[in-house]
Order: C-alpha cells, then sequence, then structure tokens
C-alpha cells in the first residue's frame, strides 16, 4: 500500500519521473543487467589471469616481437600473396591496392594482382617523398593489433632482384619450398601472427 501512495503521488507531483513497466518489460531488463554482469564478470576475470611466465594478459602481450619491416615486389608482374595465419583471424590489407584478405588459422587464403605504378612514381604523382605503399592488419586481433604493419616497395625487376639477393636472413627456413630454377613468377607467402608479419619470398 505504501508503494501505491508512493506512485499516487509521484503522478501528482512529478509524474516524469515515473516509469511504469509492464512484466514484459521487467523480464527484460532483468535480461539485459543479468548480460552486463557477466559481461563485467569475464572483463575482471581477464585483468586478472595471470600466464605461466607471470605477467597477466595484458602485458603479455609487450613482449611481441616487432618485425618493422617492408617487403618488395617488381613493378608489371602479376604476383600471388598466399595468406596464412598462425593464431587468429587477421584481415590483410593493402588499401592503395584496393585489396583486402581476412588470413584464417588452417585455412590458407590467396588472391592475385599486379601492381603498376612504382613507389618512387607514386611519391613523384603525390609531390610526397615519404610516400609508401601498405599492407597492415584491419581487424582488430588482439594487443598486438597495433604493431601490424608493413611497407610495400614496387620498384623495376632490376631492383626488385637486388633486393632479393640481400634477403637471406629475412627467410623462415621450414616454410620456404625449394623454388625451381628460372622461377620468374614472385610470389608472396604472408606470415601472420599477433604482432608479427613475415614475407617469404
Ligand atoms: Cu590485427
Amino acid at each position: 500500500m505504501a508503494r501505491i501512495a508512493e506512485i499516487d503521488h509521484l503522478l501528482e507531483h512529478n509524474a516524469d519521473q515515473l516509469l511504469i513497466l509492464t512484466d514484459a518489460q521487467i523480464e527484460a531488463k532483468q535480461d539485459k543487467l543479468k548480460r552486463l554482469m557477466r559481461h563485467r564478470q569475464r572483463i575482471s576475470e581477464l585483468k586478472s589471469y595471470t600466464f605461466e611466465n607471470g605477467l597477466n594478459s595484458f602485458d603479455s602481450g609487450r613482449d611481441d616481437q616487432v618485425v618493422k619491416g617492408e617487403f618488395h615486389l617488381p613493378v608489371g608482374e602479376e604476383v600471388e600473396f598466399v595468406f596464412r595465419s598462425r593464431d587468429v583471424i587477421h584481415s590483410a590489407f593493402m588499401p592503395h591496392f584496393r585489396a583486402q584478405m581476412n588470413t584464417v588459422p588452417g585455412v590458407p587464403t590467396r588472391f592475385k594482382m599486379t601492381p603498376t605504378i612504382t613507389t618512387d612514381s607514386m611519391r613523384t604523382i603525390l609531390d610526397d617523398p615519404d610516400f609508401n605503399y601498405v599492407l597492415l592488419c584491419n581487424k582488430v586481433c588482439g594487443a598486438a593489433h597495433f604493431n601490424m604493419k608493413m611497407d610495400v616497395i614496387i620498384e623495376s625487376r632490376e631492383e626488385y632482384d637486388a633486393w632479393l639477393e640481400q634477403q637471406d636472413a629475412f627467410l623462415v627456413d621450414e616454410a620456404v619450398p625449394s623454388a625451381p630454377e628460372n622461377e620468374p613468377a614472385p610470389s608472396a607467402d604472408v606470415d601472420i601472427e599477433s604482432g608479427e608479419m613475415a614475407m617469404i619470398h
């Protein structure tokens, strides 16, 4: 009865503060509250989770290796990209080439394209000596997502060959198939892991 008197009072003096809900609406609000509580619980558990190395789930991302690299491709030649992810779904995005491809653990994804304008020409066209084509991750994939960016240098076949000659240290042994001699087509295997992108030519 006290509640009814209270409602009567509100109706008379502060009708704008009175919110009357149906049972279904109350149930919906309780459901939402429970969902939010579960969500809150998950976040607090995530914060306090500690890995074997003693780091929590946020700090453990800090020792991800940063491969601040670049890779080169010859202009005017079709290149097939093959993407492999070692952990979660990333998205390899090359905005200047209008190309994007999900990278999925266990499922190599691929696409072909032919770069038509060298980096040098593009710098002249845009009047920007610092311009670079980029490959970056376009999916928020984890704590190291912000690290996932590489420059893409498009150059002449001669410059590309010269660059490739010097890239021995870049190779990942077990992932490089023995290439047939005089293989002319450029290949670009992209090995992706949180915070790391490696090209295997
Ligand atoms: Cu990412």
